[in-house]
């Protein structure tokens, strides 16, 4: 990552870390798991490994979301102690979606480690772990916000992400499955939409929301203002991680990449594909999908050919400075620095 050394992201990374042991406590020691210890146990081992390690990007922006959106008179403890709990939810939906998203993308690694349902014993029971993942989300929601005014809201806007990351992933699955091989869908305004679903709505729009809601005198229309600043950050995200994908150091990444051998719907693709002549689609539709080492490599030999990493870099910078120039019209009322900050921490980042 291009920053992570920025002095208050790594202190809040630590701080927000040190919440974590206390948010699994309360939960498996909630009085539904109490005729059943077994099951106490094995959810906080699912918790335990599952949001091991990673960035912990949305979780922190939530936290640095409500510091810099609230007034900093009204910026506590206890409202800090809450915008911890929210971003440790919001860690959570991450691991309920990945732990899917690895089994429907066929990886094989996440974090540096095998995947949930690659873990013996585990297997296809992962789903249903991903599912008392999601609903430890709204346990710890009702515990901790239940009796706040919050509560309604928070509730709201975790359901609506839950719904928008669904569907994005269902595009995204879709794309890759379809058995015809009908590339001519591989647009650039279909990327756009599965990336707005499947990856902006809850790694950018979910935590800057959640610090916007936490405000004392918050003002609902707000929400609606910074859509478009989220989505375009979440597109420079989501391309960076197809490119890592392809062109990462998995020791770095932690996950080995799959993009190519599912058929992905990926940035490099949609590009790859705008790029080619009619021989170089050929050699694209027979290797494109498929498994086999040799084909994965002459993919990533014609996207060299077609100077996809040079376009890349190109883009990555353009949109960067586009949503800068967003930010620069943001209504005044809403501090632009968490922006800032988010692009700062994704600008460039390898892993
Ligand atoms: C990410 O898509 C989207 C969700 C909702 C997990 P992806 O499959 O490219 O993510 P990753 O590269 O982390 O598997
Ligand atoms: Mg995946
Ligand atoms: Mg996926
Ligand atoms: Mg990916």
């Amino acid at each position: 990552m291009a920053n992570v050394s920025l002095p208050e992201i790594a202190k809040e990374k630590e701080t927000f870390q040190d919440a974590w042991p206390c948010i699994i406590d309360s939960l498996v020691t909630n009085p539904k798991f109490a005729q059943l210890p077994e099951l106490a146990s094995w959810v906080k081992k699912v918790l335990e490994y599952n949001l091991k390690g990673g960035k912990k990007i949305r979780g922190v922006t939530t936290v640095l979301a409500h510091e810099l959106l609230e007034k900093p008179e009204n910026v506590t403890d206890e409202t800090m102690r809450l915008a911890r709990i929210a971003g440790w939810c919001l860690e959570m939906l991450q691991s309920y979606m990945t732990m899917n998203d690895d089994i429907m993308d066929g990886s094989s690694t996440r974090r540096g480690m095998p995947c949930w349902y690659r873990i013996p014993d585990v297997g296809l029971g992962a789903i249903n772990d991903a599912i008392l993942v999601n609903c430890s989300i709204f346990e710890v929601l009702k515990m901790h916000f239940g009796n706040t005014i919050y509560y309604p809201e928070i509730v709201e806007i975790f359901n609506e992400a839950l719904l928008y990351t669904s569907m994005g992933q269902r595009l995204d699955f879709m794309m890759a499955h379809n058995s015809m091989k009908d590339y001519s869908l591989f647009t650039i305004e279909r990327y756009d939409s599965i990336v707005k679903y499947k990856t902006s709505y809850y790694t950018f729009k979910l935590p800057i929301s959640l610090g916007l809601m936490l405000r004392k005198n918050g003002n609902k229309a707000h929400h609606k203002d910074i859509e478009n600043i989220c989505f375009g950050i979440g597109k420079l995200f989501q391309m960076q991680d197809d490119y890592i994908d392809c062109f990462g150091d998995e020791s770095v990444t932690g996950k080995a990449g799959t993009d190519i051998q599912e058929g992905k719907c990926s940035w490099l693709a949609v590009h790859a594909l705008q790029r080619c002549n009619n021989e170089q689609r050929a050699i694209f539709i027979q290797n494109y999908g498929a498994k086999e080492p040799e084909k994965v490599e002459r993919i990533k030999q014609l996207y060299q050919q077609l100077q996809i990493p040079e376009v890349y870099r190109k883009e990555e910078n353009d949109i960067y400075n586009s949503i800068l120039e967003e930010i620069h019209a943001l209504p005044s009322e809403i501090p632009p620095a968490i922006f800032y900050k988010v692009l700062d921490v994704i600008y460039k980042r390898t892993f």
